[in-house]
């Protein structure tokens, strides 16, 4: 699939793009709202049920040409069919990048290396709806013949961020009288909280990952299996309350897990891209296996639409490129996400990891250093709470923070005027950014002269508004898929390989050599900096 394209910055559209830039910068949004009546309606697009008003946004309709022409040079839509059909497109890892294919409706055919996977997708999927009927019935039970009623989840990052967001996110759809907690840091207040009020003999460990080797979740994992032995004793118990998600059946049959009670997935499932694969085990529990094929659907309905929709209309190309704007030519450093929606108080964290591990690479796919920027950081929590906190430097402060704010037309939970209120703080928010408040409105307000340059607001300042019906869990699929899509389309661009995680890969082997030193009897010797010697030592002698 390779074309020989240009250096992204010599393409004839991001050169065009430097020189509007230059044009747009000083324009107002009060300007183009102004010069363009229909600017709210035209600027939007809608689809899957998801709505996209993107028309306070610093952009007119040469921007768009513009960014639609750099999608169109960058070879995005090839590099999306590439990743559609199979191909390795993960170079650095040799790997093909096929999260479509876990939502793929069973019947299609995506082949990797001449196996179709989506057969071996809906097997997976039966298996864990299989499972799942029997943990929520009760049928299956535990080692002392009771029914389970409490599951952890085992797992970092990847195998962690996507279940929890989930659980959070659907937890309306769950059946309450299961308990669900998660346990991901290597730091053992993780584990002690998350059991200490359970009781192992009606406790279910799933041990997600994907490698089976990294260290926080083994280690958890055999704390996991210590805890549960106090109290159930025989080995044989094991079988009854861990099962594995993994790809890697050698480790867990070695940690004792019997395969049979292992749910696999496939090298071309990235771990941030993982929550609807088996990874998604605590989720399916959680919200049933129709519920979760729901999910599955959402996903898809986004795929077909990023795969079939020409880029003017498409929502994660416009997303994507909308991000590519503002971090290369405004210095833009952050992208504020701001759902207002209690239940989606973990996605902000979600798409950390998402759009931070997948575009936070210096290099180009052939591994020259970029002279441009890449992935900006995401950050963000659920309105109307970061409006207490964090918003005054989004109005006033000196840098400019595009913002996706996220809401819903229905409540899951009516309660009173509550929903009117949360949704007039959306609308009102990307108002008052937009447009600000002059200086002769303050005063015609009759601020004091002193005051008034204090409570101007600029103004100018952009943000997406993403609409839809009602937290389904479709909708989460369809949610997800927007930024994962937008995300490639933001890599595409770059020219990156979205889909390896060195930087991750580092950390997951730096420790163990000072774990060693912080264990040892024997006084180590000083074998790193100055800085890193002292703390060893200072710790050793306090610990
Ligand atoms: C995700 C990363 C990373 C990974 C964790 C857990 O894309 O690769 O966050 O998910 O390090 O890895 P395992 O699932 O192999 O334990």
């Amino acid at each position: 699939m390779a074309t020989e394209r240009k250096p992204l910055a010599e393409r004839a559209a991001w050169q065009a793009l430097q020189k509007h830039h230059q044009q747009i910068a000083g324009k107002h949004l009060r300007d183009l709202f102004a010069a363009d009546p229909a600017r709210g309606e035209r600027y939007t697009a809608e689809a899957a049920g998801i709505f996209l008003d993107y028309s306070k946004n610093r952009i007119d309709d040469e921007t768009l040409k513009l960014l639609l022409q750099l999608a169109e040079e960058s070879g995005v839509a090839e590099r999306r069919d590439a990743m559609f059909s199979g191909e390795k497109i993960n170079i650095t890892e040799n790997r093909a990048v096929l999260h479509v294919a876990l939502r793929a409706p069973k019947g299609e055919k995506i082949l990797v290396d001449g196996e179709d996977q989506v057969a071996l997708v809906h097997e997976v999927l039966e298996k864990m709806a299989g499972f799942s009927e029997k943990i929520r019935s009760g049928e299956w039970k535990g080692y002392t013949g009771k029914p389970i009623k409490n599951i952890v989840n085992i797992g970092i990052g990847g195998s962690d961020l996507g279940p929890v967001m989930a659980y959070e996110a659907l937890k309306h759809y769950t059946q309450r009288d299961l308990t669900f907690r998660f346990v991901s840091n290597v730091d053992g207040t993780d584990f002690a909280e998350a059991v200490i009020d359970l009781s192992a003999d009606e406790t279910l460990f799933l041990v997600a990952s994907k490698t089976f080797t990294t260290l926080e979740t083994m280690t958890n994992a055999h704390s996991a299996r210590t805890w549960a032995l106090a109290s159930l004793k025989e080995d044989a118990a094991i079988a009854k309350h861990f099962v594995a998600i993994s790809t890697n059946a050698k480790e867990v049959a070695k940690f004792g897990i019997d395969t049979a009670n292992m749910f696999g997935f496939w090298d071309w499932v990235g771990g941030r891209y993982s929550m609807d694969s088996a990874i998604g085990l605590s989720t399916m529990l959680a919200i049933g296996p129709d519920n979760f094929y729901d999910l599955l659907s959402g996903f898809h309905e986004m795929d077909v639409h990023f795969k079939s929709t020409p880029f003017e209309k498409n929502l994660p190309v416009l997303l994507g490129l909308l991000t590519v704007w503002y971090a290369d030519f405004f210095n833009a450093q952050t992208v504020a996400i701001l759902p207002y929606e209690q239940y989606l108080k973990r996605f902000p964290a979600y798409l950390q990891q998402l759009t931070m591990e997948s575009n936070g690479k210096h290099v180009t796919l052939e591994g020259a250093t970029v002279n441009y920027e890449t992935g900006p950081i995401y950050w963000g929590e659920p309105g109307t709470n970061g409006q207490h906190s964090f918003y005054q430097l989004i109005h006033q402060g000196t840098r400019l923070i595009p913002c996706d704010f996220i809401g819903f037309f229905k409540t899951l939970n009516p309660l009173g005027r509550h929903h009117d209120m949360l949704m007039a703080n959306v609308f009102a928010q990307a108002e008052a950014l937009a447009f600000g408040k002059t200086a002769d409105q303050v005063k015609a307000e009759g601020v004091p002269e002193n005051l008034v340059p204090h409570k101007v607001f600029e103004g100018n300042r952009p943000s997406n508004v993403i609409l839809a019906d009602k937290l389904t869990p479709a909708l989460l699929g369809k949610l997800v898929a927007l930024y994962e899509h937008a995300v490639f389309t933001q890599g595409a661009i770059w020219n990156i390989d979205s889909f390896d995680q060195w930087g991750v890969e580092l950390g997951k082997v730096l420790a163990t050599r000072i774990l060693g030193e912080l264990e040892a009897e024997k006084e180590p010797a000083a074998g790193h900096d100055s800085s890193t010697n002292a703390l060893i030592q200072k710790y050793r002698v306090s610990k």
